[in-house]
């Protein structure tokens, strides 16, 4: 059947089949439902409704997927074209049935958008979701009210609170779609399921279907997630709309959805998230460097070290399809991590995270050796050795004369000198620094440290590399620590001096976890190994971790720590530990005061922000944004607070720049700058 070019408006055409009008939306990358996009929809289905020719209409995308929701761009500035809720109500109004044809994503608006259509047909691949919490949102086009009456209340708090996607076939089964199409035949199919539909009456409306009250449901979802979703004011608000959706006639329920969207919408967690959300994506853009340079191909990976960190490393590109080439230099350590790796594999697949045959797939592609000489054929080598300089750069010294010109070094280093490692070779422009963060193939975060000679072409290939690895990367410049260690500094020396002047570990613990963090610096330490960096030299005792690492107190791995641990490593506070902490404080004739969790904010978060400010000055990062961004994913900063330099601009820079001097903290130039001229820092 020949189509015929009806209309177009903006990004939104029309061309007719036969009987049925196909809707075309086309509004790159991700066709959000921009002011444009959304005028176009509404003169298109009033242009099928008007017409008595056409028995029914189709509405899809062209690009890379469907509506992947409001144009969140558009967020915080007045309102323009037609509102997302009633473009819905005006197409499940239509007297005229209408077919959503679905590829790609469809989330949020652009789910909504599907439920407000009367019938839905979606590709295998295509995805259906509701990611708004993950906004600080909720679905606020009717989606509260309309899924759960599609596919219950169980199901539509799994999408509309946790906000993952379902799979198309998970969508059907569920009821969210009607049919599936051939994955490369979905306009065809969908015009042909419109002319099946195109006379059935009533039309489905989702809004006239019931769903049965389901407090149960409701109670054990907030039980099983209380953990997750704590600190967040979004989930509470999408549970009370689901809960609506049952509670209340559609109408007073659609009343309740916009009250709860507007609330959130205007508070700060939402900007905080939405911040978060542009900001992962600014970070992949490397200032000064053309996002078309040609990028090297990186078919073989090789990685140096197979303990927790190499193991790890290796782990992300296997997990990708990536060959690797993991070096160890005994048999026995080889063994040890490769082992370990397997072990990680089938403990996921155990969960049923990844499918049963991954653990097989992902260690098929790894070659294990105990010679550097394995290497030569790797595009890119990342050291994972001992954090010693005179190593790195015996190693470095190496690879150069063995792996093949035009390859990538990558050191793993968490603190030391990528300039100086780089020296150690010939190819200097070929070197650069990969921080990943323990556990490496858990945690997204990854620091690519810049050296001064590093191509530009290669910073590009390994920044496009880490997404090919579902890492989140951020471009860091050469210094002691780079971004995220560098800011932790000035955390764990003021929480030290805390300690001295009279707080106790678990009081800055406490500070820390109420504000939103994982855990806090002592717990972490913990967590981390109190013996990490140690001197190792028992009867060198110039602090509290030496005293604690001196007496074999080296965290939960040996029962105790900065805390005493039972044996399911429950943390209790540690007698022996205050008593410790008392022997320096009376040496340093100190006489112990209380402390408030003020002070503990100002001297360990406001210390976090005025490093930021100076990582910025110096240009050690590209954005106050990219600070953000490690924060969130290296360390577990709250996403509803939006990065330590974020959280700083909604506490007031004044405020921050007020608690730093009030401490005694040189405050950074540029931050007092910033709060004077009541400005971001950028
Ligand atoms: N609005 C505006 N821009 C968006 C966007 C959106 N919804 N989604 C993506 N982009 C931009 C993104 O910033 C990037 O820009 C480019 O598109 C490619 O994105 C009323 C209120 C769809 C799975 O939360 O999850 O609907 O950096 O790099 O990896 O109830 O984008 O190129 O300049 O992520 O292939 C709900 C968010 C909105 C979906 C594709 N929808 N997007 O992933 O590409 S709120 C979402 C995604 C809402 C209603 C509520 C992903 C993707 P640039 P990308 P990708």
């Amino acid at each position: 059947m020949t189509s015929q070019s009806i209309q177009q408006s903006g990004p939104v055409r029309t061309a007719r089949h036969g009987d049925v009008l196909v809707i075309v939306a086309d509004s790159p990358p991700v066709n959000a439902l921009g002011a444009a996009v959304r005028d176009g929809l509404e003169a298109a289905i009033k242009e099928g409704v008007a017409d008595s020719s056409i028995a029914a209409m189709v509405v899809r995308c062209d690009g890379r997927t469907f509506f992947a929701g409001a144009d969140i761009s558009e967020f915080g500035k007045p309102l323009r074209g037609v509102p997302l809720p009633d473009l819905v109500n005006m197409i499940e109004a239509s007297p005229t049935p209408v077919v959503a044809a679905i590829h790609g994503s469809a989330l949020g608006g652009g789910c909504e958008m599907a439920l407000g259509c009367h019938y839905r047909i979606a590709v295998p691949s295509a995805k259906l979701g509701t990611p708004e919490v993950k906004l600080g949102l909720l679905p606020g086009a009717g989606g509260t009210q309309r899924l759960p009456r599609l596919v219950g209340t169980g199901i539509a708090l799994e999408m509309i609170v946790l906000g993952n996607p379902v799979s198309a076939q998970k969508a059907k089964d569920a009821g969210l779609i009607d049919r599936l199409a051939g994955e490369n035949t979905l306009e065809a199919d969908a015009i042909a399921f419109a002319r099946e539909i195109a006379g059935k009456r009533p039309i489905p409306r989702v809004r006239d279907r019931h769903v049965e009250a389901d407090a149960a449901a409701i109670a054990v979802f907030r039980a099983e997630h209380r953990r997750k979703l704590s600190g967040f004011d979004a989930p509470e608000a999408c549970i009370a709309c689901v809960a609506a959706a049952a509670e209340r006639s559609f109408a007073d329920g659609l009343a309740f959805e916009r009250d709860e969207f507007m609330k959130l919408m205007t508070g700060t967690q939402s900007a905080a998230q939405r911040h978060i959300f542009f900001a992962e994506r600014q970070a992949a853009k490397i200032d000064g460097v053309d996002p078309a340079t040609p990028l090297r191909p990186i078919a073989k990976v090789g990685v140096i070290g197979a303990g927790t960190m190499g193991g790890g490393i290796a782990m992300n590109f296997l997990s990708a399809g990536v060959p690797v080439t993991i070096v160890e230099m005994q048999q026995e350590a080889l063994e040890r991590g490769t082992g370990v790796m397997r072990r990680n594999y089938e403990a996921s697949a155990a969960k049923g995270r990844i499918p049963a045959d991954a653990p097989d797939k992902a260690m098929a592609l790894l070659t294990p050796s105990l010679s550097l000489d394995a290497l030569a054929d790797c595009d890119l080598v990342i050291e994972a050795v001992y954090e010693d300089m005179s190593v790195k750069k015996e190693l470095f010294g190496k690879l150069d004369a063995i792996v093949k010109p035009g390859a990538i070094l990558a050191s793993n280093t968490s603190y030391l000198n990528v300039d100086e490692i780089a020296a150690c070779t010939q190819r200097p422009q070929d070197v650069l620094g990969m921080h990943f963060f323990s556990p490496a193939n858990v945690m997204k975060l990854l620091e690519v440290v810049r050296g001064a000679k590093t191509a530009p072409d290669v910073l590009a290939t390994v920044m496009a590399l880490a997404k090919r690895i579902r890492k989140v990367a951020v471009v860091a410049g050469v210094c002691h620590g780079f971004i995220g260690n560098r800011m932790l500094m000035p955390r764990q020396v003021e929480a030290n001096k805390l300690l001295l002047e009279g707080a106790t570990p678990e009081q800055i613990d406490r500070v820390h976890v109420a504000f939103g963090m994982p855990m806090g610096p002592f717990q972490m330490a913990d967590l981390a190994g109190v013996d990490i960096g140690w001197h190792r030299d028992p009867t060198r005792i110039e602090n509290i971790r030496d005293a604690l690492a001196a007496e074999g107190r080296w965290g939960q791995k040996k029962g105790a720590g900065f805390y005493d641990y039972d044996d399911k490593r429950r943390p209790t506070p540690s007698p022996r530990v205050a008593e410790i902490i008392d022997g320096f404080r009376t040496s340093a004739g100190t006489k112990p005061r209380a402390i408030s969790d003020g002070e503990i904010v100002a001297r360990t978060l406001y210390t976090m922000v005025n490093e930021g400010a100076l990582i910025l000055e110096e240009g050690m990062a590209q954005r106050a944004s990219d600070i953000d961004v490690v924060w969130i994913y290296g360390y577990g900063w709250p996403v509803y607070r939006g990065g330590p330099m974020f959280w700083a601009q909604t506490e007031g820079l004044d405020k921050v720049v007020a608690g730093l001097e009030r401490y005694g903290f040189p405050v950074a130039r540029s931050l007092k700058a910033a709060a004077g001229n009541g400005e971001a820092l950028k």
